[in-house]
């Protein structure tokens, strides 16, 4: 039976999108879902092998039919090493946007990338020391290259371990180092699991998932937090900030341009160029009250933390911004972009723009950027979208009313300096019992499940029990819609966590950032677990992916747990064909990292879960009041 509106997203906005969607005739990525249905149970629980030509190969779950692959691989090898190839292509997704956004950070201290500068330096400083980069007698761009240089280095390194790491818990490396996963070359750990899962070459189910979890830490505490870093450099550390989100932000009389993806390095040029005053002459003279840039996914994260520039929306609300009818441009770089985006764009006026030189889709206008002419480009897509602004269909447009205010830009650095320079108040406010835990809320969207439904929920009821939670991605924007990233939503948090938020004026729901800012995410946890002298897996926190689906979500898990945060996911990942796999997942890491993975999807059952295991650490610190 066909779903109701209703349950395919929470979202007010969204619903009415796809009451307009239905009525028009438009497909949407719910319509697609739905013609996959039933989908492949063999692919469900990751017991299909396609790795070579003699396949493919699949494990019979019901123990009636083959139990070996012909080469002999049985379902735990098959799972352990199709969940490896995901953690892979997680991990060399955010390493390599963070490998771009060096590369450009290296052009600009080469002086060629003229739209860039170094808009951090204490950050760009501090960063330098770090990496035993003397400063002195040196110009910020020369301290600027070898810091590129030595970031750059991060990526083919063949000898040693990964620098970032050294900001973890000495007790949480020793344990790395112990185990034999402390992440080496960030390069190397992607190759080496495309190495071992070739036909012949790992095929134990346990060493096969070693890797995986140290390819998962080369992408937390390598290729994320380097890209988390350059970008503070290079485009400001986030700081707090008002903005509005939703379907609504989009405008009636302005040219609307959404940009879309995961890399600033195009959106911040975008949203320089919106304010060109060419261009808005341009627009004047076309009819149009200005240029609004509104975001969407991860990229608009970055604008939204940094510039404070609208959203319109999360990964399952792509669509459904074009089917307004009122976006002039949708402009796109890497990740989460739905290829549908171009068969959907022709149906209205909107033009579909793609600039990495990465990733092209059907139907794209191609803009490829570099960041020689950076400027000139972000121009040129805006000018696009200017012009467009007459082709607007005005009997097919409709934006919803629903637009929400939201409080964001809560990096590391701003809660630190909210809380007044010393993590001492959260401490405190811990140990007091007033912030019962800490949670950390993220990942995607998947049609799978009623778009928000888990986001919203779960992150309610953490904050109805004191837990103050920490957001990033889809997560986050969902998390803004359902308005809860305002100070005046700790009155939906307990006693203690309404006092503590009402006090330093912060929402009980902290914006942390893109995906790619998690690694924010793990310095604030080790900040606290060295304040407090325990390694991470004793904090009083937990972290969940309510309706995770990319590939990166398994990284971000694969690290997140590695380092010690038990963690909840709320969609099914493809394990469930391996006993072995399964239980090393949920309950065998509890010994050897001190952490493991839940799989709840009922977003109340999973907030509970995470309470009760923040409460389990509360009473190990013996803070049990
Ligand atoms: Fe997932 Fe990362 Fe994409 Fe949103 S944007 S769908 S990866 S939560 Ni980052």
């Amino acid at each position: 039976m066909k779903p109701e509106i209703y349950e395919k997203s929470i979202d007010l906005a969204s619903q009415k999108i796809l009451k307009k969607a239905e009525e028009e005739g438009i497909e949407t990525v719910w319509d697609r879902y739905e013609k996959q249905l039933p989908q492949c149970s063999f692919g469900q629980l990751g017991v299909c092998c396609r790795n070579c030509n003699m396949g493919p190969c699949r494990i019979d779950p019901f123990g009636e039919g083959a139990q070996k692959g012909i080469c002999g691989a049985t379902a735990d090898i098959i799972v352990a090493r199709n969940l490896l190839r995901t953690i892979a292509a997680g991990a060399a997704a955010h390493s390599d946007h963070a490998r771009d956004a060096v590369l450009t950070f290296k052009k600009m201290s080469e002086g060629e990338a003229g739209s860039y500068r170094i808009k951090d330096e204490a950050k760009l400083l501090s960063l330098a020391s770090e990496y035993g980069i003397p400063p002195e007698g040196k110009s910020p761009k020369e301290v600027a290259s070898i810091l590129a240089d030595t970031l750059l280095q991060e990526f083919g390194k063949q000898d040693g371990h990964l620098l970032c790491t050294r900001r973890v818990p000495e007790s949480r490396l020793k344990l790395w180092a112990e185990l034999g996963i402390e992440p080496r070359g960030i390069d190397r750990e992607i190759v080496e699991c495309m190495h071992r899962t070739h036909i012949g070459v790992d095929n134990d189910a346990v060493h096969i998932l070693l890797q995986g979890l140290r390819t998962g830490l080369s992408d937390g505490w390598g290729g994320s937090m380097i890209a988390t870093d350059v970008q503070d450099i290079l485009f400001g550390i986030p700081q707090p900030r008002r903005s509005t989100v939703n379907l609504g932000v989009l405008s009636k009389d302005k040219v609307n341009v959404i940009v879309h993806g995961h890399e600033p390095i195009l959106s911040e040029m975008i949203v320089e160029a919106a304010e060109d005053p060419e261009l808005l002459k341009l627009a004047e003279e076309k009819g149009a009250a200005g240029i609004n840039v509104a975001g969407i996914c991860c990229t608009g994260n970055e604008t939204l933390m940094r510039h404070g520039t609208p959203i319109a929306g999360t990964f399952l609300q792509q669509e459904l911004a074009v089917i307004t009818g009122a976006v002039e441009a949708m402009v796109v770089d890497v990740q989460c972009v739905m290829p549908s985006l171009g068969e959907l764009t022709g149906c209205y006026h909107t033009k579909f723009i793609s600039t990495s030189p990465k990733a092209d889709f059907p139907n794209t206008i191609r803009m490829e950027f570099h960041e020689g002419r950076a400027y000139e480009t972000a121009k040129e897509i805006v000018r696009i979208a200017v012009e467009n602004f007459p082709n607007r269909v005005p009997e097919k447009i409709t934006i919803p009313e629903e637009k929400q205010e939201c409080m964001v830009g809560f990096s590391a650095e701003a809660i630190l300096s909210a809380l007044g320079g010393s993590p001492d108040p959260l401490i405190e406010a811990i140990k007091g019992g007033d912030v019962w835990g800490i949670g950390a809320v993220v990942g995607c969207n998947n049609v799978k499940v009623t778009h928000n439904y888990g986001h919203v929920n779960l992150v309610k009821e953490l904050i109805k029990n004191n837990v103050l939670v920490v957001t990033t991605g889809c997560n986050a924007i969902a998390c803004a819609e359902a308005g809860l990233l305002l100070p005046e939503a700790s009155e939906l948090a307990g006693d203690g966590l309404k006092a503590v938020c009402k006090a330093l004026g912060i929402p009980p729901v902290l914006h942390m950032g893109s995906c790619v800012d998690i690694s924010r995410i793990l310095v604030l946890s080790s900040a606290l677990a060295n304040y407090l002298g325990v390694d991470i897996s004793d904090l009083p926190a937990a972290g969940a992916a309510p309706e995770w689906m990319s590939e990166k979500a398994v990284s971000i898990g694969a690290y997140v747990v590695s380092s010690g945060v038990f963690t909840v996911l709320g969609t099914i990942p493809a394990i469930l064909g391996s006993q072995a796999v399964t239980s090393l997942l949920t309950e065998g890491l509890n010994s050897v990292v001190g952490a493991s993975f839940a799989v709840e999807p009922d977003p109340l059952k999973a907030a509970k879960l995470m309470l009760e295991h923040i409460d389990a650490k509360r009473k190990a610190l013996g803070l049990d009041s």
